[in-house]
């Protein structure tokens, strides 16, 4: 099942039939305590919407309510690589392949909801910066008690110069408006997603691929359930969370993003996300 918000309320897609949620609100399936079960049973007896395909993408929002937004970091080889080389100047590669291998995860904070666009918006990349590339990440959605209630598209767009300047830069790299997004739905999926799962990125520019990638979650150094377990450590969500779960995928150093690229990000099981770089005047 996947869980979409749109103007009208949550929705659930089950195979091919659409049901609404009626008389719940967003907020609340986070901090249910059985949230898939609660699901099943609303959806058991409902009769499917009418609507077709068209009419729903038109209503789609960001799924995303008062959730705080985290990602994690380094937790592929290829994101250790790709950092510790655009590090090396500033002095700061050292620390990448030290998080990559530590006990402790990289956890930072990415966004507030109103930083967050959904499928068919734009991400944008900062007047300040020279390098942006997308970050495509399986994002983990955590009800408020802390269990994993499902799997969405994330994209943790990155500011490359100025992370590689200084690593205590990270929050202006990676913290702006319009420079994460979800969606278009949440898998619900209380257990792991298989190892299998492919992760593809695609960017094309005035129609044309400029960039393509994939990789799968066999790459994927820590569980996202020990991630969501030390972000839970010390900090409580009453409203649940997002958790990005790191990038496996770089494009080589001669990439920036442009405005009107299109990024689009698959995720077997979960579905496709695709955003345009904000063409700004
Ligand atoms: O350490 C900086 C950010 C890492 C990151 O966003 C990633 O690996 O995906
Ligand atoms: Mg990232």
């Amino acid at each position: 099942m996947i869980l979409f918000k749109t103007v009208q309320g949550p929705l659930v897609q089950r195979g091919n039939q659409h049901f609404r949620l009626t008389g719940v609100e967003w907020d609340a399936l986070f901090r249910e305590s059985q949230l898939v079960r609660m699901v099943e049973q609303k959806i058991r007896d409902a009769a499917p919407l009418q609507a077709d395909a068209l009419s729903l993408a038109r209503d789609l929002l960001p799924p995303i309510g008062r959730q705080e937004v985290w990602a994690a970091g380094v937790t592929y080889y290829r994101s250790r690589e790709a950092r510790m080389e655009e590090a090396k100047a500033s002095g700061g590669g050292d620390f990448y392949a030290r998080v990559y291998e530590a006990d402790r995860p990289e956890l930072f904070f990415k966004a507030t909801p109103h930083r967050v666009v959904g499928h068919g918006q734009n991400v944008r990349i900062r007047k300040d910066a020279k390098w942006s590339v997308p970050e495509p990440e399986l994002t983990v959605a955590v009800d408020a008690g802390g269990r994993i209630i499902g799997y969405t598209i994330g994209n943790d767009m990155c500011s490359r110069d100025i992370e590689g300047d200084n690593p205590l830069y990270l929050p202006q790299a990676k913290i702006y408006d319009q420079s994460c997004a979800l969606g278009p739905g949440i898998l619900l999926e209380e257990g792991p997603l298989p190892a299998t799962t492919a992760i593809t990125l695609e960017i094309k520019r005035e129609d044309r691929p400029v960039f393509t990638g994939s990789a799968t979650l066999a790459q994927l150094k820590r569980t996202p359930a020990s991630l969501v377990e030390y972000l839970f450590r010390e900090c409580s969500f009453p409203h649940g969370c997002f958790l990005m779960t790191g990038t496996c995928i770089v494009p080589p150093d001669s990439f920036t993003l442009q405005p009107g690229d299109e990024i689009s990000i698959q995720i077997s099981g979960i579905g496709v996300l695709t955003n345009t770089v904000l063409q700004t005047a």
